[in-house]
């Protein structure tokens, strides 16, 4: 295999109008936001990463700005300069850094993307090469859709029959007190048979056990993240409550955390987002756990732009991620992208994975400097560089 030398690595902050806003539990962002990593070696070549982020502290901690300060201040001079073999030695270099794992992972998609690209290898590929035998990539992944919290059931179920017609196989629902009961009875009336999960983003308490045990009769497919944000513990004493899987989502951060609450019977389900682990070192760490474990496993998202979502759809097609993942096709979030080609939903609700080296979608330019200057003019006051 090929290495590479770190020669700069710039960042771009953008934000991007959605075709559709994502309301969860905790409100929806009017834009999607990110800080996107480019990375270029000694021979010019180039690597793309994402830090998909929201830009409120509401999901996870991280914002927009603290992965900026973060990325600029601490991780980008920890790496110019450097050989690097492999991405899998990124998390070791960064190892002064707690926490901020969205803007680790930027920094570590955009060497995973150079360093497939330097070896002239599909990005799920290279990712195929740091596991044992056995994990060739499919060509496409198995993926599903989230939609957010509507104005009334109406517009829900309109919604929920547009996105079936787009051929959409798995559809996952944000529910929040008030938007859960009622809702999946409703689902259910008008569509008995559809592959259907909730999502919570955290906005339920123990307390609440009864409430939710009254959901299982409507056959989901599992419950993301009902408890608290930061709890593993309380949720493994709702799951003795439940029939419907819990899964996890913003309560794991790394291996460790997973193997915790599978000891504690905390979830049977992991929604993986490689940004929230720190990146696809850990991811793969993770992915080995679940293969090893046979517990199900899927790739989330954070409304990436195509930068991330083809890094996100190149793990998916790994062959232990088993459920669908939220990974959907570019007109589902953008009209149009930061890359090109598309992604465009095939009628079995797989995504194709790009057939070029890294990535494989080429970023447009002129469309990520537009994006860049929507930011400036939406924040005219945060401080940039
Ligand atoms: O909870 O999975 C979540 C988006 C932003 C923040 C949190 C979540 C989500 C999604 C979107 O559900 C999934 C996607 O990218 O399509
Ligand atoms: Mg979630």
């Amino acid at each position: 295999m090929k290495s590479v030398i770190i020669q700069e690595i710039k960042l771009h902050v953008i934000a991007l109008p959605l075709v559709e806003l994502l309301k969860t539990s905790f409100g929806a962002e009017p834009y999607k936001a990110a800080v996107i990593v480019e990375v270029v070696d000694s021979e010019g070549r180039v690597g793309w990463g994402e830090s998909a982020l929201k830009t409120k502290p509401s999901y996870g901690s991280e914002t927009i700005l603290t992965a900026l300060h973060i990325t600029r201040d601490f991780l980008i001079p920890m790496l110019v300069g450097q050989r690097l073999d492999s991405p899998t030695q990124i998390p070791e270099l960064f190892k002064s850094v707690r926490g901020n794992h969205h803007a680790r992972a930027g920094v570590e998609a955009a060497i995973w993307d150079l360093l497939a690209k330097a070896n002239d290898m599909r990005l799920a590929d290279y990712f195929a090469s740091h596991l044992s035998r056995g994990h060739a990539p499919r060509d496409s992944a198995l993926v599903g859709v989230s939609i957010g919290i509507q104005e009334s059931l109406d517009e829900q179920i309109a919604l929920i029959q547009r996105r079936l017609d787009d051929g959409y196989q798995r559809i996952k629902l944000k529910i929040a007190p008030g938007w859960d009961l009622e809702l999946a009875r409703a689902v259910r009336r008008h569509f008995p048979d559809i592959m259907l999960m909730l999502d919570a983003n955290s906005a339920y308490s123990l307390a609440d056990a009864d409430k939710l045990r009254h959901l299982d009769p409507f056959d989901l497919l599992m419950i993301e993240q009902p408890l608290a944000y930061d709890d593993i513990y309380e949720h493994s004493l709702l799951q003795t409550q439940l029939r419907t899987p819990i899964c996890l989502d913003e309560s794991i951060h790394s291996a460790h955390d997973w193997r915790i609450a599978l000891e504690l019977g905390a979830g049977k389900i992991l929604n993986l987002k490689p940004t929230r682990v720190g990146g696809f070192s850990e991811s793969l760490k993770i992915y080995e756990l679940c293969v090893e474990r046979a517990t199900p496993l899927w790739i989330g998202g954070m409304l990436e732009t195509g930068i991330g979502r083809a890094a996100n759809l190149s793990f998916a097609a790994l062959p232990g991620v088993t459920l669908p993942s939220d990974i959907s096709a570019t007109d589902r979030y953008f009209d149009p992208d930061i890359t090109e080609p598309p992604f465009v939903l095939r009628a079995d609700s797989n995504l194709k994975l790009p057939a070029g080296a890294g990535i494989g979608v080429e970023v447009q330019r002129d469309r990520l400097a537009e994006a860049e200057a929507r930011w400036r003019s939406h924040n005219p006051y945060a401080p940039l560089f």
